[in-house]
């Protein structure tokens, strides 16, 4: 069996503790385990003179192969334009783009560093998955030293519609290196469609019907492969957590009161403002709901040296507290924000000990805490998941209560009608909703994937 090669910007090390590792790290390191293989990526670590030959740590029949980055190359590969420039523009988000030129660079010769440092392990039938916006560039810098590998390509977050990533002033060149990819997976079928039709119309290029296209003098492949979780697994480590300390502590708190919890990275593309504000909103038009109902919203902090995230950051302390400020009592207060992280199973107790899961992020390619959420319920008193209509979830758990994350009122009548839903209704919409993640798991996402990649001619 082919070598597996997995790039990803951040590299899951041994090292890792299995309850920090989510399942996607867990899934990968499976498929390696297997097959024999080697991760690569970056190490995290920030140093004035990188070694330009990666730092090696055998595990098993896994290599895991790291880079440092100098802290010029951070700035401009990492903060600037991966996450002020991809990342947004990839959120629909024209308005915070910060675009330069030379950050485009940056990226450029970050991919191309870390691509040249990866070429000397490679063997000639090795099979590449990279992974996310951090590498659109990895394959063409691949091509350039000579690799003729199958290099697949799956993108995490969502592709936008071509009249919007047409304003990126490098987008041609960006798309010319997406095509030296062998295979180019997507999260939902509007992704798909999205880049599809920039192909045609911006580039000139050829779509088929099976998903091979030419652009750029090149051909590839482009298809859906919605990401799933561990589901089971998922399951289990819920119900074990429903009694541990924790959980036992956090219902102890909420004194038969009701929980709605979110858990998102602190991101602007998580649309955390407009969930405090309908909550707040939900307190104002039904009292019945003050002092009877809490929210908790977890939300680490990411990406802290982006100025959009620490405005970010500022907006939803001040929401909260109003919010807490006008309606909190002397032994409640109505939401609990906290800017940290938690160990997955202290998570997925606190999911199974909510009533609402409260997930509407602006756009997401995704979104794996609507699917954990669901999978962490007990079977016979499910919770209710409140679900954007713009997370890639939602082409999937349609029997979610589905909203549009920018319109409040809307989301604040989700609320209500969540808090009161009868039990058989919340039972029959959580089945329904398992039936869907046993189908789609994140071992049937990683199998697809790399069948399909297999499969792939490989080029001569
Ligand atoms: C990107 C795309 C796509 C969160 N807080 C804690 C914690 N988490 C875990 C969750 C979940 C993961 O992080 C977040 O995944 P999401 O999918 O919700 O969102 P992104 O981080 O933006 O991920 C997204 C995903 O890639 C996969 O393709 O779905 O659309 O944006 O697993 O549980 N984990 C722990 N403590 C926390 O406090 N241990």
């Amino acid at each position: 069996m082919a070598r597996l090669v997995i790039v990803s910007n951040r590299v899951s090390t041994p090292r890792e503790r299995l309850s920090r590792a989510g399942g996607l790290a867990v899934a990968l390191r499976d498929a390696l385990q297997k097959q024999g293989g080697v991760w690569f990526g970056w190490s995290g670590e920030v140093v004035d003179r990188p070694d330009p030959s990666p730092r090696i740590t055998n595990a098993g029949k896994i290599t895991y192969a790291t880079l440092d980055l100098s802290p010029v190359d951070h700035e401009a590969y990492y903060n600037s334009y991966a996450n002020s420039t991809l990342w947004p523009l990839c959120h629909y988000r024209l308005g915070l783009i910060d675009f330069r030129r030379e950050h485009f660079e940056g990226y450029r010769s970050v991919n191309a560093r870390f691509a040249q440092s990866l070429a000397p392990m490679l063997r000639p039938d090795d099979v590449v998955w990279v992974h996310d916006y951090h590498f659109l560039s990895f394959a063409a810098e691949l091509r350039r030293g000579g690799r003729k590998n199958r290099v697949g390509f799956f993108l995490h977050i969502p592709f936008p519609p071509p009249e919007l990533f047409s304003a990126l002033p490098s987008h041609r060149e960006l798309a010319r290196d997406l095509c030296a990819y062998d295979l180019i997976g997507f999260q939902t079928e509007s992704d798909l469609s999205a880049f599809t039709r920039y192909i045609e119309q911006e580039i000139g290029g050829t779509v088929h019907p099976d998903g091979t296209f030419e652009a750029f003098g090149q051909r590839s492949r482009a298809a859906t492969f919605p990401i799933g979780i561990d589901t089971d697994a998922f399951t289990g480590l819920a119900r074990l957590a429903a009694v541990s300390p924790e959980t036992t502590r956090l219902k102890e708190s909420l004194v038969g009161r009701e929980l709605v919890i979110g858990v998102d990275r602190l991101d602007y593309s998580k649309g955390l403002p407009n969930k405090v504000e309908a909550f707040g909103e939900l307190l104002g038009r039904w009292p019945e709901h003050r002092n009877k109902v809490t929210f908790m919203q977890i939300a680490p902090v990411s990406r802290g040296e982006v100025a959009q995230y620490r405005a970010l950051r500022r907006q939803i302390e001040g929401g909260a507290g109003r919010l807490n400020g006008k309606f909190a009592e002397f032994d409640w207060v109505p939401v609990r924000y906290l800017n940290r992280s938690f160990a997955r199973p202290t998570l997925a107790g606190f999911y199974r000990a909510s009533r609402v899961g409260f997930v509407t992020p602006l756009r997401d390619g995704m979104n794996l805490v609507a699917k954990e959420y669901v999978a962490a319920q007990d079977p016979a008193d499910p919770g209710v998941l409140i679900l954007s209509r713009f997370a890639g979830a939602a082409k999937e758990l349609k029997a979610a209560l589905i909203v549009n994350p920018f319109d409040v009122d809307g989301m604040t009548d989700a609320l209500h009608l969540a808090l009161g839903m009868p039990l058989d209704e919340r039972r029959s919409r959580h089945a329904a909703m398992m039936d869907v993640l046993h189908a789609n798991t994140i071992t049937t996402w990683r199998d697809r994937f790399l069948e399909e990649l297999n499969t792939t001619p490989q080029r001569t």
